[in-house]
């Protein structure tokens, strides 16, 4: 029996305890959060971890991948099944490599692509000037409308019409409303355009049927597996067949290397877990809550980007609540108070990125967690006390609350 150095390293298992501590007595309200599964966790802490696996099943630069190949295969036919896609890529590590990906497979240096601005609700890897996207390619943004707040289709037609891209990218990390794959379809074809569908936050929410499915739209979907999808910090490409051979080529050994194929299973977990009736209303939980929250938060006084939400985050802009409170300052306040969220711009946001004038807040944790409409009621008035400019003694108060609160509905 291998002697293995002593399982005493207090140090760092110590801070893992505190964590799980943190996430029991503390509201999770970051959008792009969510518990996983006992299986998706026992799946992430296997001995797949020390497997070499470049390449892909059937096609590995090592030996000893027949059992990986096994576990890479059911997690792209589970993939595929889940969402009716043509072909899987199932190793990226993460959103931003899949995305980065896509772009290696289907577009050269300095083609132009339409985006998502991100100070309205996009993404980095859709062409912010600090990201490789921007840097390599010609992004193009278009925003959301003045007057609703919703994504601006007349904008995204005439910058196609005026720019030609070789790629419209549909998807946000900040945008409280249904995407409709189908106007960014015909919008595609008008120009002659690829169609990439982000799916990153809202993977779950189509999984459970509650968001249309961009798969049947889209030349490629790409998405993160651990938000609303609820598996291991990961990402996955979907593609039409025709894309297959240029997407696996610029996955590896295009922009990775050796696949995580600890997590690759624990992918594999998620989506047959995604895939069962129990998901679907998950899913439809998610929405239910972020709607009530929403209303709740409107009744106390707060302004709602677009009016309210039909996904799992609402977007606030505090500035008609309190000019003098930044989303900085509200998202410090709500940390103390044991609320953890992110602040976040909102559309015609005057401040920088890092300061804000408002707060995302999503409903798939806590909607894990068991939480339903009365604890959303609840949650909203917290938050709301805590914004209100409230003293230490009332950040307290409101940090008991929420550990009482959280303690009837442990993940774990
Ligand atoms: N960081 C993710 C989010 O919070 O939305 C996006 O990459």
């Amino acid at each position: 029996m291998t002697q293995w150095p002593a399982d005493d390293d207090t140090e760092l298992f110590d801070l893992i305890d505190a964590e799980v501590a943190r996430q029991h007595s503390t509201l999770q309200l970051i959008a792009s959060e969510n518990f996983a599964s006992p299986a998706v966790l026992r799946a992430t802490g296997s001995v797949l971890t020390n497997k070499y696996s470049e390449g892909y099943p059937g096609k590995r630069y090592y030996g000893g991948n027949e059992v990986i190949d096994e576990v890479e295969e059911l997690a792209r036919t589970r993939a595929k099944a889940l969402f009716g896609a043509e072909h899987a890529n199932v190793q990226p590590h993460a959103g931003a490599q899949a995305n980065l990906a896509v772009y290696q497979a289907l577009l050269r240096p300095g083609d132009t692509v339409l985006g998502l601005r991100l100070d309205q609700g996009g993404h980095l890897t859709h062409g912010s000037p600090v990201n490789a996207s921007g840097i390599l390619y010609r992004f193009v943004s278009y925003g959301v409308t003045e007057s609703d707040e919703r994504i601006d289709l007349d904008q995204v037609r005439d910058l196609a019409l005026e720019h030609r891209p070789r790629m419209i990218v549909a998807g946000a990390t900040a945008y409280p409303r249904i995407i409709d794959p189908e106007p960014f379809r015909q919008i595609a074809d008008e120009v002659g355009a690829l169609f990439l569908f982000d799916a990153a936050h809202v993977a779950g929410l189509i999984a459970g049927g509650v968001h249309p499915n961009p798969v049947p739209l889209a030349d490629v979907v790409t998405f993160t597996t651990h938000k609303t999808l609820r598996g291991p910090r990961s990402g996955c490409i979907l593609s039409r067949a025709e894309h297959a051979a240029a997407i696996d080529k610029a996955v590896f050994p295009g922009t990775q290397g050796g696949p995580l194929e600890h997590v690759i299973a624990a992918k594999a977990v998620a989506f047959r877990e995604a895939a069962t009736p129990g998901f679907a209303d998950y899913a439809a939980s998610i929405v239910a809550n972020a709607e009530e929250l929403a209303r709740a938060l409107a009744e106390h006084g707060l302004r709602l980007v677009s009016g309210g939400t039909d996904n799992h985050l609402l977007l606030v802009d505090l500035r008609t609540f309190d000019p003098e409170l930044t989303g900085k300052k509200g998202r410090l306040a709500l940390d103390r108070a044991g609320i953890s969220l992110n602040e976040n711009t909102v559309p015609g946001d005057p401040r920088p990125p890092f300061v804000t004038s408002g707060l995302r807040i999503g409903t798939p944790a806590v909607t894990t967690a068991g939480m339903g409409r009365r604890e959303m009621r609840l949650i909203a008035s917290l938050l709301h006390r805590v914004l209100n400019r409230t003293d230490d003694d009332e950040l307290t108060a409101v940090r008991d609350e929420v550990a009482n609160l959280c303690g009837k509905f442990p993940p774990y």
